[in-house]
């Protein structure tokens, strides 16, 4: 029987959690955060932001998860995990398991703490010393955009993802004028865009070509399509772009449907990634299985928490797919935080997304991981590293936001 009383993190009466809270914060955009505090005094921060729904999951854990903490054990993560999970009976889908990730990685964040150990090393220890990242480029033609990567070249990054506009559309995803990140969710009601898939097939393969051709090929390059091809018009752009090698094409096709990549792969060899919509290892294991994508993308705030995507992790790697975790300024430095040292520890690790946060977010979330030479570094702190503002939080009120849709030409509705 083991002694509780002399464990290495604490007593079990330590480890007690006494208290739960959920904080929403909107420094230039919405972020929930959820704090657990232990009778010991240790806290720890979990991200359980939900672009356009974080009201739903902020609703999820303070009505239905954190009466269910109290009490409990903060060192038995994997029971909590197991039973925030079986325990809800409508399991999985976004709000659901953005819920469990932020216990989880509050809880992840407690042990290291407790443990006096940054997170990468209870996961294993250091896999490599440093995280390849990639940047986002974006211009209202080639021309600029062109222009942008050479920027993001400049500052060191050694991968950068690049979108310009569609000529003729009003508005392109992922293509900013503002100085700092994209940021989608704009209005209090969804923005109604138009997306023409013709142009769109038209000038992609024509940017990447003007891109190897100013750039050279050694800059990894990347390509963000968001769901919005049928199957045969993401294997015709896969093709198309095969001259310039991308790092990857990533949501070439709406991924409810595996088979569709299927198409993709019988007509090209350019790298796919897939999974940031994704929230739990039943969603990614046919693509993962049938080897039909090359990078998982199912992050640690949407997946379930760090429990969870170590799974999706090494089912990975069973099939010679490699992490590529969605990094949008969407998802909290917390998410940033916590998957920089997974980054630094699992071993099929492939790239990092890191579209900057504002420095105002950065302020309300002070944290020690470092951009550096392309590449980000997680800090020695015990946890994440990340930590919570709460008094600089209470100035930005929540201000209701959803993402865009998107229609065609002629009216029907499409895939943003
Ligand atoms: C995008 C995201 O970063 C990406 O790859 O797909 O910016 C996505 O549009 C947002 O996270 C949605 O909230
Ligand atoms: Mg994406």
């Amino acid at each position: 029987m083991v002694n509780v009383e002399s464990e290495p993190h604490g007593s079990r009466r330590d480890r007690e959690i006494v208290a739960a809270r959920v904080i929403v914060t909107s420094p230039g955009r919405n972020f929930v955060t959820l704090k657990i505090e232990t009778r010991s005094g240790v806290s720890g921060l979990g991200d359980a932001t939900l672009n356009g729904r974080e009201l739903a999951v902020a609703a999820y854990l303070e009505q239905h998860v954190i009466p269910n903490l109290i009490g409990r054990d903060a060192g038995r993560i994997e029971d909590t995990w197991q039973f925030l999970y079986r325990g809800a009976y409508w399991r999985r889908g976004p709000v659901t398991m953005t819920a469990i990730a932020a216990v989880d990685v509050a809880l992840w964040d407690i042990l290291g703490k407790m443990a006096g150990l940054p997170l990468y090393q209870l996961l294993g220890g250091r896999s490599r010393d440093v995280v390849l990242v990639y940047g986002h480029a974006s211009g209202r033609d080639i021309e600029e955009t062109s222009a942008e990567v050479g920027r993001f070249i400049a500052q060191g990054y050694r991968a950068v993802r690049a979108q310009c506009a569609v000529p003729g559309l009003a508005k392109s995803y992922g293509v900013t004028r503002m100085k700092n990140a994209y940021e989608p969710a704009e209005s209090e009601l969804p923005l109604q865009t138009v997306w023409s898939t013709a142009p769109y097939l038209e000038v992609v393969p024509r940017l990447f070509e003007r891109l190897r051709a100013d750039h050279g090929r050694e800059v990894e390059l990347l390509h963000d399509v968001h769901h919005r091809l049928t199957p045969i018009e993401a294997a015709r752009l896969a093709r198309d772009l095969e001259p310039y090698r991308l790092f990857w094409l990533e949501d070439a096709t709406p991924a409810e449907n595996p088979d569709g990549f299927e198409h993709i792969r019988r007509h090209s060899v350019t790298p796919l990634a897939v999974g940031e919509v994704f929230n739990s290892i039943w969603d990614c294991r046919a693509l993962l299985e049938r080897q039909l994508i090359d990078y998982i993308r199912t992050t640690i705030v949407h997946g379930g928490g760090i429990t969870h995507v170590r799974r999706i992790a090494d089912l990975a790697a069973l099939h010679g797919v490699r992490t590529g975790f969605h990094g949008a300024t969407d998802l909290s430095p917390v998410t940033l935080g916590a998957a920089v040292h997974f980054d630094t520890w699992v071993p099929n690790f492939g790239i990092q997304e890191y579209m900057r946060h504002s420095e105002q977010t950065d302020a309300v979330f002070p944290h020690d991981y470092t951009f550096r030479d392309g590449c980000l570094h997680s800090g020695e702190s015990a946890g994440h590293g990340v930590q919570l503002d709460e008094k600089l939080a209470a100035r930005f009120p929540y201000s209701p936001k959803q993402l865009p849709v998107a229609r065609l030409p002629d009216g029907t509705m499409w895939d943003w």
